[in-house]
Parts: structure tokens; C-alpha cells; sequence
């Protein structure tokens, strides 16, 4: 009798689990990266260089930027279009917004040296 009881409880356990980490989408249950696109900004051959080009419309974005590459006037970053504008540090390397409409976004330094660009879809 008590078998059964724990066996009936193990399928429950089972399912509740797997139906939960279905609905994350991701195996490990890391729901942190999931909820945010994390991308970076690095700085080579004379221009910003991110990691990814194209997030989602709607989500959350946090770039972080490498402040081993990028230095002096480059580490002042404007997004135009999204009224960003950030000194970064190497303790304060990070930018987070949501865009919200589609489209092509500049990502320059204030002075316009270096430029790229994030497809927002
Ligand atoms: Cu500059």
C-alpha cells in the first residue's frame, strides 16, 4: 500500500518538474539568462564589434561592455534613437534598456569614431 503511495507521489514530483521546466525552455533552470539578452560590446580593428546583432523587440537587453578593449572616448556610448547615453567604467560596464519598436539602431561613441549597429526585431 505505501508503495503505491510513493510511487503515485515520485509521478507527480516527475511531471510538476518536467511541465515546470518545459515552460522555461532551458534544461538547467537558469531562468536569469533566459529572461534577459545579454550581449557584449567589445572594441577591435577601429570600431565596436558586439556579440550579437539582432535582439527581440520587447525583451529586456543588457550590454556589457569590455572595458579591456574599449577605452578613452569610446567608452562614452550613445544610442541615439533610444536617448542612451553612458560613460562606462570598468565597475559600471553595463546598459540595459527595452526597446520596444522594431528597427536599426545606431550604437556609436559620442564623438562618432567608432559605430554599429543592433537590429531590433
Ligand atoms: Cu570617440
Amino acid at each position: 500500500m505505501n508503495k503505491w503511495i510513493f510511487i503515485g507521489l515520485g509521478i507527480i514530483i516527475i511531471s510538476v518538474i518536467g511541465i515546470l521546466s518545459l515552460g522555461n525552455g532551458s534544461p538547467t533552470g537558469d531562468t536569469v539568462l533566459e529572461d534577459s539578452q545579454q550581449i557584449s560590446l567589445s572594441y577591435g580593428n577601429g570600431n565596436y564589434i558586439l556579440s550579437e546583432n539582432t535582439v527581440n523587440a520587447g525583451e529586456p537587453v543588457t550590454i556589457t561592455v569590455d572595458t579591456n578593449t574599449v577605452k578613452g572616448c569610446y567608452k562614452s556610448i550613445v544610442i541615439p534613437q533610444l536617448g542612451i547615453s553612458k560613460y562606462v567604467s570598468a565597475n559600471n560596464n553595463q546598459i540595459t534598456f527595452t526597446p520596444t519598436e522594431p528597427g536599426v539602431y545606431t550604437i556609436r561613441c559620442s564623438m562618432g569614431m567608432a559605430t554599429t549597429k543592433l537590429t531590433v526585431i
